[in-house]
């Protein structure tokens, strides 16, 4: 509670903070290490999501970094909570998504002496986060909080961990409160862009790769205008297919897992390459095949809002510091008058690899239903996920309109649509929120379900369940075929699951009755969980797990 002497708690200086830099939600678990902490926020107006799970709690928070560009906020206590966090503190550093963990830490007069729960938090996080620091004078809580929402928010966006030493956030002081911070926009230069004009005036066969954070629906449509003028070929990369309207008739696709091999070869024999926000790691770059490294084959230009991450992996002709936001302004201002590219035929391409189901064995077809949703879910509804091979039927098949409407980890990490879906649901109630997990990465978070069914927030996950941790069994046959080991799984009645919890739960063991188990869970105004029957050979939408194994057999008979 607030004293009479106009003087504030450490721990009420911060939820101050926090309200002035424009948060609206935080999400936690509680513990005794930051209690102050709760009873600040129980005297403020901020929207507090308690989980199941640390793990749950953070990928909450890192979803609203994702969604809004604002750091999203959670709080964990000491240890155990905070190691439980670190999955979402890995998302944040590899997504470029702003986000603050806050941290409860033993007292400080207990420092040191390995206390209860004791952690070096700049020594576990240190390599994870943009900054890691812990705060012992109440009078400079103001600044650093200051520092972390820039720190987060800005340059390429990521983690910052803040520890609370227990007895500190009773402390009171008399301290102002610090401004709101603002996004710095980095913009590009005057000659950059007259060279970047003269490069796309000479280029024959160009392609522009979106990827990165610090985006817009703005900066999004701003880009779209740009290509249709020039007829300019526009992809992206790894689950930031939201980062573009499939239906521009320049889209050409997105370069994840099993891209469109028509996709690939126009990139490897286009003559100039502009990667917008983007690092182009691992997965976009087709295991860094696609450019050459350090200097790619064709004239390449990278423009990143971190200037650390320019000549980083790759080195460019033509390097432009600046956020995408302000470069999609700068581009429409570009006039590369001869300019014309095969925006068309690329979309074409697109249309055709995306247009139709293909044909999987058992009785859902994964791809059928993406196709449905599509068609169906309204413009606004928001689709989350985490890891699995599942989600290679998203990305094929849904054609994501605007931005943020997909919310889903770049580094692969399971377990992270069912919080994310939570999350989106609480900062936006009246859109539709569907999580679709598989049946491994459902348990990895679906105890937030609970947090679902408390908040009553009617979102609806799917569950893609095929009994297997199917990517690692896809590896597994192609490696040591035939040798099944621990990619097996025995999963719980999924429906009865959702009915336990409070929620609605069906099953779907046909295609054809989806649409009427996804109007029954929506009616039901619960938070709602679908079965979906897969079949574990369905597990790619081009091949299925006998013909791995029986090509890797026959790889190995040969002479
Ligand atoms: C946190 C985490 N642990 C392990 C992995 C390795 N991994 C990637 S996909 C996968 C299996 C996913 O299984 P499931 O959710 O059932 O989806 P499926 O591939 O069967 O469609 C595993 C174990 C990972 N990516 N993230
Ligand atoms: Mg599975």
């Amino acid at each position: 509670m607030r004293g009479k002497d106009n003087m504030r708690t450490a721990a009420e200086v911060l939820v101050d903070q926090l309200r002035v830099h424009g948060v609206r939600h935080v999400f936690c678990v509680p513990g005794e290490s930051y209690l102050a902490v709760l009873d600040a926020l129980y005297d403020s107006d901020l929207a507090v999501t308690v989980c199941r799970q640390e793990g749950g709690a953070a990928m909450m928070a890192e979803a609203i970094g994702k969604a809004t560009g604002r750091p999203g906020v959670c709080f964990v206590t000491r240890g155990p909570g905070a190691t439980n966090a670190s999955p979402a503190i890995h998302i944040a550093r590899q997504d470029s998504t702003p986000l603050i963990v806050f941290v409860g830490q033993v007292a400080r007069d207990a420092r040191e002496r390995e206390a209860f729960q004791e952690l070096d938090y700049r020594a576990v996080f240190g390599s994870m986060t943009k900054w890691v620091t812990e705060v012992d004078d109440p009078a400079r809580v103001p600044e650093i909080v200051s520092r972390a929402f820039h720190t987060a928010a800005n340059g390429r966006p990521g983690p910052v961990v803040v520890s609370l030493p227990e007895d500190f956030l009773t402390e009171r002081v008399a301290v102002s409160d610090a401004p709101a911070y603002a996004p710095i926009e980095t913009t590009p230069g005057p000659a950059e862009m007259a060279r970047l004009a003269q490069l796309l005036a000479a280029a024959r066969s160009p392609m522009l790769i979106l990827g990165g954070s610090r985006w817009s629906q703005q900066a999004s449509d701003g880009v779209g205008r740009f290509a249709q003028k020039f007829a300019l070929p526009v992809c992206t990369t790894f689950r930031r297919l939201h980062l573009f309207d499939a239906l521009n008739p320049c889209y050409a696709g997105d370069l994840g897992i099993g891209p469109n091999p028509k996709l690939v070869e126009r990139i490897k024999s286009s003559d100039l390459v502009v990667l917008l926000g983007g690092r182009l790691g691992e997965l976009p770059s087709q295991s860094y095949t696609l450019l050459d490294i350090p200097r790619p084959q064709m004239t390449f230009v990278h423009v990143h809002p971190g200037a650390e991450e320019l000549g980083r992996v790759y080195s460019p002709h033509l390097a432009i510091h600046a956020t995408p936001t302000a470069f999609a302004a700068a581009l429409e201002q570009l006039d590369p008058r001869s300019l014309r590219g095969q925006g068309e035929a690329a979309h074409a391409d697109y249309l055709a690899w995306t247009d139709k189901a293909t044909e999987q064995p058992g009785g859902v077809n994964l791809g059928a239903i993406m196709v449905w949703l599509r068609e169906n879910l309204p413009a606004d509804a928001i689709l989350c996920n985490g890891a699995g091979n599942y989600a290679a039927w998203i990305h094929r098949f849904f054609r994501f309109r605007r931005f943020a409407q997909h919310v889903a980890p770049t580094s692969g990490s399971m377990g992270y649509g069912v919080p994310a879906a939570v999350a989106m649901k609480r900062l936006y109630p009246d859109r539709p929120v569907v999580c679709v997990a598989g049946d491994g990465d459902f348990l990895m978070n679906g105890q937030e379900f609970a947090t679902a069914v408390q908040y009553g927030l009617p979102l609806v996950i799917l569950i893609a369940d095929n009994g297997i941790y199917g990517t690692i069994r896809m590896h597994q046959e192609r490696e040591y075929p035939g040798r099944i080991i621990a990619t097996e799984l025995r999963n719980p009645d999924f429906a009865a699951y959702a009915r336990a919890f409070g929620g609605f739960g069906a099953e779907v063991t046909r295609t054809a009755a989806f649409p009427e188990a996804f109007a029954a869970a929506r009616a039901s105004g619960k938070p709602a969980i679908i079965r979906l029957a897969i079949d574990p050979e369905a597990i790619t939408p081009v091949t299925t797990l006998g013909k791995i194994r029986a090509k890797s057999l026959a790889d190995r008979a040969a002479p």
